[in-house]
């Protein structure tokens, strides 16, 4: 493929999401991916609709696999997702991969999943130590590993070789600043943010009524820094 959108950790966010597509469109790509965590958020219905008329390539982020298993250990949100999703679309969300693989110009054979090959749960960051990151994944036989999960941006090489490619959070960004984070792929890695109405999007989650809890519609409006994100992962890397 020549050109790449990636929409990562679009958490349900409609309006951010619509924003970053508006961006997306005027780009001529020839596929949308998303490296997962879809429809756990405020419009999960309308989120997976959207997203279904393009056609994108989806794989499974731990927040998807919670909603499909109608989760309560972080509160009412997972099940009123999948009971607002209803059977159909959840049955083809339990269909998304835990990997996909493309060929893109210029960056060769990436390998996509939400955290590693394996599981989309485990935590790593930007400047997790390679051996630990080596444990983590075993052998990648791929160029780049594009990932998301931890909703911040970056663009790793490892002295092995390999590119760790995460587009940050279209829905919920760590990012210090307001806006919908994604990426382009093809011939190199751009990294893309889109400015849309916050205010505006968290009155609608609170007219809403979904039990979206308060500290992530805080995290909207004040987005945490992305420095001091990456070292509260690292310090909570195996503690689960
Ligand atoms: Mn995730």
């Amino acid at each position: 493929m020549r050109r790449v959108a990636v929409l990562s950790d679009i958490h349900g966010n409609l309006p951010a999401l619509a924003a970053a597509l508006a961006d997306v469109e005027r780009e001529d790509v020839d596929a949308i991916v998303v490296p997962g965590d879809t429809i756990s958020g405020p419009w999960p219905v309308e989120t997976f609709d959207l997203l279904t008329r393009l056609a994108p390539r989806v794989v499974m982020g731990n927040a998807d696999r919670l909603v499909l298993d109608r989760g309560e250990q972080y509160g009412p949100l997972a099940v009123w997702c999948a009971d607002r999703l209803g059977d159909e679309r959840l049955a083809v969300a339990a269909g998304w991969p835990l990997t996909l693989e493309l060929e893109v110009d210029g960056l060769g054979r990436v390998l996509v999943c939400h955290s590693t090959p394996a599981s989309p749960d485990p935590i790593y960051t930007r400047i997790t130590p390679e051996d630990e990151l080596a444990e983590l994944f075993g052998a990648v036989g791929a160029d780049v590993l594009l990932c998301g999960h931890t909703h911040g941006q970056y663009d790793r090489r490892l002295e092995s070789g390999l590119r760790i490619v995460n587009p940050g959070s279209v829905g919920l960004p760590y990012e210090g600043r307001r806006g919908a984070f994604w990426a382009l792929l093809g011939p190199d890695v751009e990294m893309r943010s889109t400015e849309y109405d916050v205010e505006a999007a968290v009155a609608a989650i609170r007219a809403l009524g979904a039990p979206v809890e308060d500290g992530l519609l805080g995290y909207l409006l004040d987005p945490p820094d992305p420095d001091e994100t990456t070292r509260f992962f690292e310090s909570q890397r195996g503690a689960a």
